[in-house]
Protein backbone atom coordinates (compact mmCIF):
# COMPACT_ATOMS: atom_id res chain seq x y z
CA UNK A 1 0.00 0.00 0.00
CA UNK A 2 2.57 2.96 -1.23
CA UNK A 3 0.21 6.19 -1.20
CA UNK A 4 0.81 7.99 -4.31
CA UNK A 5 -2.35 10.19 -4.46
CA UNK A 6 -2.78 12.74 -1.87
CA UNK A 7 -5.44 15.47 -0.39
CA UNK A 8 -3.98 17.69 -2.57
CA UNK A 9 -4.13 16.32 -5.94
CA UNK A 10 -8.34 15.36 -4.83
CA UNK A 11 -8.46 19.04 -4.46
CA UNK A 12 -7.21 19.31 -7.99
CA UNK A 13 -9.19 16.58 -9.16
CA UNK A 14 -12.28 17.57 -11.34
CA UNK A 15 -16.15 17.42 -10.32
CA UNK A 16 -17.46 14.27 -10.25
CA UNK A 17 -14.29 12.29 -10.53
CA UNK A 18 -14.15 8.98 -7.98
CA UNK A 19 -10.71 9.07 -5.68
CA UNK A 20 -9.56 7.29 -2.62
CA UNK A 21 -7.67 8.84 0.05
CA UNK A 22 -5.39 7.63 2.78
CA UNK A 23 -5.64 10.19 5.60
CA UNK A 24 -6.27 11.34 9.83
CA UNK A 25 -8.94 12.29 10.96
CA UNK A 26 -8.22 15.94 11.89
CA UNK A 27 -11.84 16.43 12.96
CA UNK A 28 -15.61 15.22 12.91
CA UNK A 29 -18.89 16.85 13.25
CA UNK A 30 -22.05 14.87 13.15
CA UNK A 31 -25.81 16.38 11.88
CA UNK A 32 -28.09 13.24 12.67
CA UNK A 33 -27.54 11.32 9.10
CA UNK A 34 -24.68 13.07 8.23
CA UNK A 35 -21.23 13.24 9.27
CA UNK A 36 -18.65 15.98 8.16
CA UNK A 37 -14.93 14.22 8.83
CA UNK A 38 -11.88 16.83 8.03
CA UNK A 39 -9.22 14.79 6.54
CA UNK A 40 -5.56 15.79 7.09
CA UNK A 41 -2.65 13.96 5.12
CA UNK A 42 0.98 16.01 4.54
CA UNK A 43 -0.56 18.42 1.67
CA UNK A 44 -3.69 19.30 3.36
CA UNK A 45 -7.14 18.84 4.87
CA UNK A 46 -10.31 18.21 2.52
CA UNK A 47 -13.68 17.57 3.94
CA UNK A 48 -15.68 14.31 3.98
CA UNK A 49 -19.37 13.97 3.85
CA UNK A 50 -20.89 10.32 4.95
CA UNK A 51 -23.94 10.06 4.27
CA UNK A 52 -26.49 7.22 5.83
CA UNK A 53 -27.73 5.43 3.15
CA UNK A 54 -25.14 6.47 0.69
CA UNK A 55 -22.63 4.52 2.33
CA UNK A 56 -23.05 0.63 3.56
CA UNK A 57 -24.37 0.98 7.11
CA UNK A 58 -21.13 -0.72 8.74
CA UNK A 59 -19.10 2.24 6.97
CA UNK A 60 -21.56 4.65 8.62
CA UNK A 61 -21.06 3.25 11.78
CA UNK A 62 -17.55 3.22 11.97
CA UNK A 63 -17.45 6.92 10.83
CA UNK A 64 -20.19 7.56 13.54
CA UNK A 65 -18.09 6.34 15.97
CA UNK A 66 -14.53 7.47 15.06
CA UNK A 67 -12.55 9.68 17.11
CA UNK A 68 -10.11 12.38 16.46
CA UNK A 69 -6.98 11.13 14.72
CA UNK A 70 -7.81 7.22 13.62
CA UNK A 71 -6.21 6.45 10.12
CA UNK A 72 -8.81 6.25 7.68
CA UNK A 73 -9.40 5.15 3.96
CA UNK A 74 -11.94 6.95 1.92
CA UNK A 75 -12.97 6.17 -1.13
CA UNK A 76 -15.84 8.95 -2.50
CA UNK A 77 -16.49 11.42 -5.41
CA UNK A 78 -15.21 14.82 -5.98
CA UNK A 79 -17.63 17.50 -5.61
CA UNK A 80 -16.93 21.13 -5.62
CA UNK A 81 -18.77 22.80 -2.55
CA UNK A 82 -18.28 26.78 -1.68
CA UNK A 83 -19.35 25.53 1.98
CA UNK A 84 -16.45 23.49 2.04
CA UNK A 85 -13.02 24.29 3.75
CA UNK A 86 -10.94 24.58 0.34
CA UNK A 87 -14.16 24.65 -1.90
CA UNK A 88 -13.86 20.71 -2.52
CA UNK A 89 -15.73 17.97 -0.32
CA UNK A 90 -15.49 14.12 -0.60
CA UNK A 91 -18.70 12.17 -1.01
CA UNK A 92 -18.03 9.59 1.19
CA UNK A 93 -19.51 5.71 -1.17
CA UNK A 94 -16.93 3.80 1.40
CA UNK A 95 -15.02 4.37 4.54
CA UNK A 96 -12.19 1.84 6.20
CA UNK A 97 -10.52 2.25 9.19
CA UNK A 98 -7.06 1.82 9.04
CA UNK A 99 -5.74 2.57 12.65
CA UNK A 100 -7.99 3.32 15.64
CA UNK A 101 -7.90 6.01 18.17
CA UNK A 102 -8.06 3.52 21.27
CA UNK A 103 -8.57 7.16 23.35
CA UNK A 104 -9.76 11.12 22.75
CA UNK A 105 -6.44 12.94 21.28
CA UNK A 106 -5.18 14.65 24.22
CA UNK A 107 -4.53 18.32 22.40
CA UNK A 108 -7.67 20.33 22.11
CA UNK A 109 -8.07 24.17 22.14
CA UNK A 110 -6.87 26.48 25.41
CA UNK A 111 -4.91 23.32 26.94
CA UNK A 112 -1.27 25.12 28.34
CA UNK A 113 1.87 25.24 26.54
CA UNK A 114 3.80 23.31 28.84
CA UNK A 115 0.79 20.26 28.23
CA UNK A 116 1.43 20.73 24.53
CA UNK A 117 5.37 20.66 25.22
CA UNK A 118 4.61 17.16 26.72
CA UNK A 119 3.24 15.77 24.28
CA UNK A 120 5.11 16.77 20.95
CA UNK A 121 4.97 14.02 19.53
CA UNK A 122 1.28 14.26 18.63
CA UNK A 123 1.19 18.21 19.10
CA UNK A 124 3.22 17.96 15.78
CA UNK A 125 0.25 16.30 13.55
CA UNK A 126 -1.10 19.95 13.79
CA UNK A 127 -0.75 21.55 10.26
CA UNK A 128 1.42 24.67 11.27
CA UNK A 129 3.95 22.59 12.71
CA UNK A 130 3.70 20.76 9.29
CA UNK A 131 4.12 23.55 7.77
CA UNK A 132 7.13 25.27 9.83
CA UNK A 133 9.30 21.86 9.35
CA UNK A 134 8.29 22.12 5.62
CA UNK A 135 10.29 25.68 5.54
CA UNK A 136 13.04 24.27 7.65
CA UNK A 137 13.61 21.94 4.84
CA UNK A 138 12.84 24.33 2.17
CA UNK A 139 15.16 26.86 3.95
CA UNK A 140 18.04 23.72 3.95
CA UNK A 141 17.51 22.82 0.53
CA UNK A 142 18.18 26.56 -0.82
CA UNK A 143 21.55 26.70 1.36
CA UNK A 144 22.66 23.03 -0.18
CA UNK A 145 21.76 24.26 -3.62
CA UNK A 146 24.03 27.15 -2.97
CA UNK A 147 26.68 25.31 -1.69
CA UNK A 148 26.71 23.10 -4.61
CA UNK A 149 26.45 25.97 -6.88
CA UNK A 150 29.80 27.51 -5.43
CA UNK A 151 31.45 24.43 -5.42
CA UNK A 152 31.72 23.57 -1.71
CA UNK A 153 31.93 20.41 -0.29
CA UNK A 154 29.70 18.56 2.42
CA UNK A 155 31.30 16.71 5.22
CA UNK A 156 30.75 15.91 8.57
CA UNK A 157 32.28 15.88 12.08
CA UNK A 158 32.51 14.52 15.06
CA UNK A 159 30.06 15.49 17.75
CA UNK A 160 32.51 14.18 20.90
CA UNK A 161 35.14 16.61 21.34
CA UNK A 162 37.98 16.84 23.59
CA UNK A 163 38.15 20.84 23.74
CA UNK A 164 36.36 23.74 23.48
CA UNK A 165 35.80 26.00 20.98
CA UNK A 166 33.21 28.61 22.17
CA UNK A 167 34.77 28.62 25.44
CA UNK A 168 34.55 26.08 28.58
CA UNK A 169 31.26 27.90 30.16
CA UNK A 170 28.84 26.40 27.70
CA UNK A 171 30.18 22.72 27.50
CA UNK A 172 28.10 19.36 28.01
CA UNK A 173 30.35 16.53 29.51
CA UNK A 174 29.94 13.59 28.87
CA UNK A 175 31.13 10.02 29.92
CA UNK A 176 33.04 9.05 27.17
CA UNK A 177 34.37 5.11 28.69
CA UNK A 178 35.45 6.46 31.74
CA UNK A 179 36.99 9.37 30.33
CA UNK A 180 35.61 12.95 30.02
CA UNK A 181 34.74 14.06 26.74
CA UNK A 182 32.61 17.24 25.42
CA UNK A 183 29.36 17.53 22.99
CA UNK A 184 30.63 20.03 20.44
CA UNK A 185 29.62 24.00 19.90
CA UNK A 186 30.67 24.07 16.50
CA UNK A 187 32.50 22.29 13.35
CA UNK A 188 34.33 24.78 13.09
CA UNK A 189 37.75 23.03 14.21
CA UNK A 190 37.39 20.16 12.12
CA UNK A 191 35.99 22.25 9.28
CA UNK A 192 39.47 24.45 9.36
CA UNK A 193 41.67 20.75 9.28
CA UNK A 194 39.37 19.80 6.06
CA UNK A 195 40.03 22.99 4.07
CA UNK A 196 43.73 21.96 3.37
CA UNK A 197 42.17 19.09 1.29
CA UNK A 198 39.07 20.75 0.11
CA UNK A 199 39.31 24.09 0.09
CA UNK A 200 35.58 25.02 0.43
CA UNK A 201 33.61 23.09 2.91
CA UNK A 202 30.35 23.20 5.00
CA UNK A 203 28.25 21.03 7.25
CA UNK A 204 24.65 21.10 8.84
CA UNK A 205 24.49 19.27 11.77
CA UNK A 206 23.83 19.64 15.81
CA UNK A 207 25.83 21.98 18.20
CA UNK A 208 24.94 21.41 21.95
CA UNK A 209 25.37 24.00 24.01
CA UNK A 210 24.96 24.07 27.81
CA UNK A 211 23.69 27.12 28.02
CA UNK A 212 20.62 27.75 31.24
CA UNK A 213 19.56 31.36 29.50
CA UNK A 214 15.98 30.42 29.47
CA UNK A 215 15.32 33.02 26.88
CA UNK A 216 13.50 32.85 23.36
CA UNK A 217 16.30 32.36 21.22
CA UNK A 218 18.15 29.71 23.05
CA UNK A 219 18.42 25.78 22.99
CA UNK A 220 20.76 23.26 24.00
CA UNK A 221 21.06 21.57 20.86
CA UNK A 222 20.69 23.59 17.77
CA UNK A 223 21.45 22.89 13.70
CA UNK A 224 24.42 24.76 12.72
CA UNK A 225 24.94 25.53 9.71
CA UNK A 226 28.86 26.24 9.03
CA UNK A 227 31.39 27.11 6.48
CA UNK A 228 35.37 27.02 6.08
CA UNK A 229 37.02 28.88 3.12
CA UNK A 230 40.75 28.96 2.48
CA UNK A 231 41.99 31.94 1.31
CA UNK A 232 39.20 33.62 2.44
CA UNK A 233 39.15 37.26 4.06
CA UNK A 234 37.14 38.93 5.85
CA UNK A 235 35.84 40.93 3.30
CA UNK A 236 35.35 38.10 1.26
CA UNK A 237 33.51 36.01 4.31
CA UNK A 238 30.43 38.69 4.68
CA UNK A 239 29.73 38.72 0.68
CA UNK A 240 29.48 34.87 1.26
CA UNK A 241 27.04 35.16 3.92
CA UNK A 242 25.00 37.73 2.47
CA UNK A 243 24.57 36.18 -0.91
CA UNK A 244 23.83 32.74 1.03
CA UNK A 245 21.54 34.09 3.47
CA UNK A 246 20.07 36.34 0.52
CA UNK A 247 19.47 32.53 -1.29
CA UNK A 248 17.94 30.72 1.72
CA UNK A 249 15.05 33.94 1.89
CA UNK A 250 14.80 33.45 -1.92
CA UNK A 251 14.78 29.87 -1.40
CA UNK A 252 11.54 29.78 1.12
CA UNK A 253 9.91 32.45 -0.55
CA UNK A 254 9.86 30.48 -4.45
CA UNK A 255 9.37 26.91 -2.63
CA UNK A 256 7.15 26.63 0.43
CA UNK A 257 4.59 29.64 -0.76
CA UNK A 258 1.16 27.55 0.36
CA UNK A 259 3.33 26.94 3.94
CA UNK A 260 3.83 30.59 4.10
CA UNK A 261 0.27 31.26 3.69
CA UNK A 262 -1.36 28.83 6.24
CA UNK A 263 0.83 30.46 8.83
CA UNK A 264 0.21 34.08 7.92
CA UNK A 265 3.36 34.80 7.13
CA UNK A 266 4.55 37.71 4.31
CA UNK A 267 7.87 37.49 3.58
CA UNK A 268 9.45 40.13 1.28
CA UNK A 269 12.72 38.91 0.37
CA UNK A 270 13.67 42.23 -1.12
CA UNK A 271 14.61 43.33 3.12
CA UNK A 272 17.35 40.53 2.67
CA UNK A 273 18.56 41.72 -0.89
CA UNK A 274 22.74 42.29 -0.22
CA UNK A 275 24.38 44.04 0.41
CA UNK A 276 23.75 44.49 4.21
CA UNK A 277 24.85 47.34 6.47
CA UNK A 278 28.08 46.82 8.40
CA UNK A 279 28.97 48.34 11.53
CA UNK A 280 31.97 48.34 13.99
CA UNK A 281 31.58 47.27 17.51
CA UNK A 282 32.59 50.56 18.74
CA UNK A 283 29.57 52.32 16.63
CA UNK A 284 27.20 49.46 17.94
CA UNK A 285 28.63 50.12 21.48
CA UNK A 286 27.81 54.31 20.62
CA UNK A 287 24.47 53.21 20.13
CA UNK A 288 23.36 51.16 22.61
CA UNK A 289 24.96 53.66 25.27
CA UNK A 290 22.23 56.34 23.77
CA UNK A 291 19.87 54.12 24.05
CA UNK A 292 20.79 53.41 28.08
CA UNK A 293 22.48 50.36 28.08
CA UNK A 294 25.61 50.54 30.55
CA UNK A 295 28.34 48.54 28.63
CA UNK A 296 31.88 48.49 28.92
CA UNK A 297 33.42 47.97 25.94
CA UNK A 298 34.82 44.17 25.58
CA UNK A 299 31.01 43.17 26.61
CA UNK A 300 29.87 40.54 24.33
CA UNK A 301 26.27 41.86 23.72
CA UNK A 302 23.48 40.34 26.02
CA UNK A 303 19.80 39.28 24.26
CA UNK A 304 18.79 43.03 25.52
CA UNK A 305 21.13 44.59 23.69
CA UNK A 306 21.09 42.85 20.59
CA UNK A 307 17.12 43.02 20.37
CA UNK A 308 17.44 46.59 20.87
CA UNK A 309 20.48 47.28 18.79
CA UNK A 310 18.17 45.32 15.64
CA UNK A 311 15.79 47.65 16.39
CA UNK A 312 17.59 50.51 14.48
CA UNK A 313 17.93 48.24 11.13
CA UNK A 314 15.00 47.18 7.87
CA UNK A 315 18.21 44.78 7.16
CA UNK A 316 19.82 42.09 8.26
CA UNK A 317 23.58 44.07 9.25
CA UNK A 318 26.62 43.06 10.62
CA UNK A 319 28.51 44.08 13.50
CA UNK A 320 32.28 43.35 13.08
CA UNK A 321 35.26 44.35 14.72
CA UNK A 322 35.19 42.67 17.95
CA UNK A 323 37.22 43.47 20.49
CA UNK A 324 39.35 40.51 21.33
CA UNK A 325 37.96 39.76 24.73
CA UNK A 326 34.43 39.55 23.73
CA UNK A 327 34.90 36.45 21.50
CA UNK A 328 37.01 33.27 21.40
CA UNK A 329 40.56 32.67 20.70
CA UNK A 330 41.12 32.14 17.27
CA UNK A 331 39.82 35.32 15.73
CA UNK A 332 42.60 37.11 13.62
CA UNK A 333 43.72 40.40 15.99
CA UNK A 334 43.19 43.17 13.24
CA UNK A 335 47.21 44.16 11.98
CA UNK A 336 45.32 47.90 11.94
CA UNK A 337 44.21 47.73 15.26
CA UNK A 338 44.60 44.41 17.23
CA UNK A 339 42.44 45.41 20.21
CA UNK A 340 39.70 44.32 17.60
CA UNK A 341 38.79 40.98 15.05
CA UNK A 342 38.09 40.78 12.03
CA UNK A 343 35.26 39.37 12.74
CA UNK A 344 31.45 39.40 12.27
CA UNK A 345 28.14 38.40 13.48
CA UNK A 346 24.68 39.14 11.45
CA UNK A 347 21.61 40.38 13.52
CA UNK A 348 18.60 40.12 12.00
CA UNK A 349 16.35 43.58 12.05
CA UNK A 350 12.88 44.06 14.43
CA UNK A 351 14.24 43.01 17.48
CA UNK A 352 15.26 39.12 16.67
CA UNK A 353 19.11 39.54 16.75
CA UNK A 354 21.79 37.52 15.91
CA UNK A 355 21.76 34.66 13.79
CA UNK A 356 25.69 34.38 12.37
CA UNK A 357 28.75 34.45 14.25
CA UNK A 358 32.07 34.03 11.98
CA UNK A 359 35.46 35.64 11.20
CA UNK A 360 38.78 35.26 9.65
CA UNK A 361 40.67 32.63 11.70
CA UNK A 362 44.66 33.24 12.79
CA UNK A 363 46.80 31.40 10.76
CA UNK A 364 50.12 31.99 12.35
CA UNK A 365 51.20 29.63 14.90
CA UNK A 366 53.07 31.68 17.36
CA UNK A 367 49.92 34.25 16.95
CA UNK A 368 47.42 31.57 17.42
CA UNK A 369 49.84 30.04 20.84
CA UNK A 370 50.22 33.52 22.09
CA UNK A 371 46.39 33.56 22.36
CA UNK A 372 45.80 30.68 23.74
CA UNK A 373 48.34 31.42 26.28
CA UNK A 374 46.52 34.79 27.15
CA UNK A 375 43.31 33.33 27.13
CA UNK A 376 44.64 31.08 29.87
CA UNK A 377 43.92 27.46 27.74
CA UNK A 378 46.18 24.97 27.52
CA UNK A 379 48.14 24.48 24.65
CA UNK A 380 48.06 20.86 24.91
CA UNK A 381 44.21 20.60 24.34
CA UNK A 382 44.46 22.43 21.32
CA UNK A 383 47.90 20.07 19.52
CA UNK A 384 46.17 19.50 16.68
CA UNK A 385 44.33 22.76 16.08
CA UNK A 386 47.87 23.89 16.10
CA UNK A 387 49.64 21.96 13.99
CA UNK A 388 47.36 22.76 11.19
CA UNK A 389 49.24 26.32 11.48
CA UNK A 390 52.72 23.97 11.30
CA UNK A 391 51.76 22.46 7.49
CA UNK A 392 51.29 25.31 4.76
CA UNK A 393 48.93 27.17 6.91
CA UNK A 394 46.65 29.99 4.63
CA UNK A 395 44.77 32.62 5.42
CA UNK A 396 40.91 31.50 6.02
CA UNK A 397 37.31 32.56 7.00
CA UNK A 398 34.37 30.83 8.16
CA UNK A 399 30.75 30.99 9.70
CA UNK A 400 28.15 29.65 11.91
CA UNK A 401 24.40 30.14 11.02
CA UNK A 402 21.70 28.72 13.42
CA UNK A 403 18.82 27.41 11.69
CA UNK A 404 16.45 27.01 14.13
CA UNK A 405 17.23 31.47 14.76
CA UNK A 406 17.14 31.96 10.97
CA UNK A 407 13.85 30.46 11.08
CA UNK A 408 12.63 32.53 14.17
CA UNK A 409 13.64 35.54 12.51
CA UNK A 410 12.34 34.81 8.90
CA UNK A 411 8.72 33.60 10.53
CA UNK A 412 8.69 35.98 13.66
CA UNK A 413 8.35 32.59 15.95
CA UNK A 414 6.87 33.28 19.29
CA UNK A 415 9.72 30.91 20.31
CA UNK A 416 12.99 29.36 18.95
CA UNK A 417 11.78 25.79 20.45
CA UNK A 418 8.82 26.37 17.64
CA UNK A 419 11.29 26.15 14.76
CA UNK A 420 12.09 22.76 15.84
CA UNK A 421 10.70 19.20 16.09
CA UNK A 422 11.79 17.97 19.01
CA UNK A 423 13.21 21.21 20.80
CA UNK A 424 15.78 20.69 23.10
CA UNK A 425 16.36 23.44 26.07
CA UNK A 426 17.57 23.40 29.57
CA UNK A 427 13.82 22.42 30.68
CA UNK A 428 13.36 19.97 28.04
CA UNK A 429 14.69 16.62 26.97
CA UNK A 430 11.16 15.16 26.67
CA UNK A 431 9.85 13.83 24.10
O1 LIG B 1 28.99 30.84 18.88
S1 LIG B 1 28.72 31.28 17.52
O2 LIG B 1 28.42 32.68 17.36
N1 LIG B 1 29.95 30.94 16.57
C1 LIG B 1 30.45 29.70 16.45
O3 LIG B 1 30.07 28.72 17.03
C2 LIG B 1 31.56 29.57 15.40
N2 LIG B 1 32.50 28.55 15.86
C3 LIG B 1 30.92 29.20 14.09
C4 LIG B 1 31.91 29.15 12.97
O4 LIG B 1 32.55 30.16 12.74
N3 LIG B 1 32.02 28.04 12.28
O5 LIG B 1 27.47 30.46 17.02
C5 LIG B 1 27.07 30.61 15.68
C6 LIG B 1 25.57 30.70 15.58
C7 LIG B 1 24.97 31.88 16.34
O6 LIG B 1 25.05 33.06 15.57
C8 LIG B 1 23.55 31.42 16.54
O7 LIG B 1 22.80 31.63 15.37
C9 LIG B 1 23.71 29.94 16.74
O8 LIG B 1 24.97 29.57 16.20
N4 LIG B 1 23.67 29.61 18.17
C10 LIG B 1 22.57 29.17 18.80
N5 LIG B 1 21.33 28.89 18.37
C11 LIG B 1 20.44 28.45 19.27
N6 LIG B 1 20.71 28.25 20.57
C12 LIG B 1 21.95 28.50 21.06
N7 LIG B 1 22.21 28.27 22.34
C13 LIG B 1 22.95 28.98 20.16
N8 LIG B 1 24.25 29.31 20.29
C14 LIG B 1 24.66 29.69 19.06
Amino acid sequence: MLKDFYVEDALRSPEGSEVELLGWVRNKRVHGGLIFIDLRDRTGIIQVAVKKGQVPEECFQAADELKQESAIKVRGLVRRDPRAPNGVEIQCKSLEVIGQSIDDFPIKKGVKVKFILDNRHLHIRSPRVAAIMKIRAALLNAARKWFQEHGFVEIHCPSFITAAVEGGATLFKVDYFGREVYLTQSSQFYQEAAIYSLEKVYSIQPSFRAELSRTRRHLTEFWHLEAEIAYAELEDLLKIIEELFYSMVLGVCESAQKELELLNVKIDPEVAKPPYPRIKYSEALEILRKKGFQIEWGDDFGADEERELSKEFEKPFFVTHWPKEAKAFYHMPDPSNPSVCRNADLLTPGGFGEVVGGGQRIHDYNQLMERIREEGLNPDDYKWYLDLRRFGPVPHSGFGLGVERMLWWLLKLEHIRDACLFPRTPARVYP
